[in-house]
């Protein structure tokens, strides 16, 4: 049987070999929600940045941007990251180029992973099945903040090896851990997270709303995947 295993935060990367793995990342508020919504609207194909300097650089080659610092659009950004910005289809067929603080660095991070898969509660079921027919040893990455963990995160890993657990073997505590947190706040994920640091930082930028978005589970069925630079999807 194959295992699943969990890494709270990118800084505990080099504890785990990713290299054989599927990586699933992930930052539910709200990098990779934003990114699975995008794709649910139209999104061709989006590169992931780790800095802003690298995101202008391809808006000079016709690419859309978009991304957060501080939580807030970038100046001279077509879209910021919340998930609102990118669902009105003004994405459909086109390159995205984004960048934000923890998601697009824990992407960059995992780079070396045999496939690499965009994970959030909006595509969750789509997701547990992918990571089925994929059938390899697999890492959920939590992109945290700053590299301390984040609950919100932690608790849709959580979510993800409830779904597998008749699939795959669970290895070492965090994975545990995160399990048994789901299972603990499931009924009550938005009372649960809104007490969180990072929803305190969106309550501040009257982000509630993304939140409450990016918490709910099964809306999307795409599963982004990365294909040499950039994410796509499957085509249907
Ligand atoms: O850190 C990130 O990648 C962002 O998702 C943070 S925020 O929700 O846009 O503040």
């Amino acid at each position: 049987m194959k295992t699943i295993e969990v890494c709270l935060t990118p800084e505990l990367l080099h504890q785990h070999s990713i290299v054989e793995k599927v990586a699933v990342v992930v930052d539910v508020l709200r990098a990779s929600s934003t990114m699975i919504t995008a794709f649910a609207h139209g999104l061709e194909r989006l590169m992931p940045v780790a800095y802003v300097e690298g995101c202008m650089a391809l808006q000079r080659l016709d690419y859309l941007s978009a991304g957060e610092r501080d939580g807030a659009k970038v100046e001279g950004f077509d879209f910021g990251n919340s998930p609102y910005d990118v669902m009105n289809g003004e994405l459909k067929g086109k390159s995205l180029a984004m960048t934000t603080t923890n998601g697009t660095l824990a992407i960059e991070k995992s780079k070396s992973a045999k496939q690499l898969l965009i994970g959030a509660f909006l595509n969750l079921s789509a997701l547990a099945n992918r990571v089925k027919e994929l059938d390899e040893d697999t890492l959920v990455l939590c992109a945290g903040w700053k590299g301390q963990m984040n609950l919100e995160d932690t608790l849709f890993a959580g979510a993800l090896v409830a779904q597998l657990t008749n699939d795959f073997k669970i290895k070492g505590d965090s994975a545990l851990a995160a399990q048994l947190l789901y299972e603990n706040a499931q009924n009550d994920l938005y009372g649960v997270i809104s007490q969180t640091s990072h929803a305190q930082r969106l309550n501040k930028l009257s982000a509630d709303e993304d939140m409450r978005f990016c918490l709910k589970k099964d809306e999307y069925n795409v599963v982004p995947f990365l294909e040499s630079e950039h994410l796509v999807i499957q085509s249907s």
